[in-house]
């Protein structure tokens, strides 16, 4: 007798098992639907607030102003990063793009000067106080 209750037990245990199963592939059928409804929100995101979530994503490189050098010299950033200008030396600087894309004006020892890129492309500029001091910035898309 003890045997057949051990039996039936293991059978039920058995048929729970195989409902298991089954509630999960139930389960997993609205976790599907979520991906599809959370592609539509990330272009909602790209075409109405685009300049705001470069800004926030874009990272901060400094460039220093220092024996009448830019250093680095040439630096490469992606479109939404900012490059912060400061100058080291006694002397005053200006980081001035030869295209009026941006103008530090005059910056004097320990001030800063920033500019977010929201293009891709080449800037040359100098300092307009000492033309022969030359920079670029390469902006990758
Ligand atoms: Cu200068």
């Amino acid at each position: 007798m003890n045997k057949l209750i051990v039996l039936l037990v293991l059978l039920m245990a058995i048929l729970v098992a195989g409902c298991a199963d089954n509630t999960e592939q139930i389960i997993d059928e609205p976790e599907v639907i979520e991906d599809e409804v959370s592609e539509p929100a990330e272009a909602e995101d790209d075409g109405t607030t685009n300049a705001d979530t470069e800004k926030a994503m874009g990272t901060t490189v400094e460039v220093m102003i220092e024996d009448f050098k830019f250093a680095p010299k040439e630096i490469r950033i992606s479109v939404g990063d900012t490059i912060k200008w400061t100058n080291l030396d006694s002397a005053p600087h200006t980081a001035t793009d030869n295209n009026n894309n941006f103008d530090s004006g005059t910056l004097a020892k320990g001030e800063s000067f920033s500019m977010t890129f929201e293009e891709a492309g080449t800037y040359d500029y100098i300092c307009t106080i000492h033309p022969y001091m030359k920079g670029t910035v390469i902006v990758e898309a």
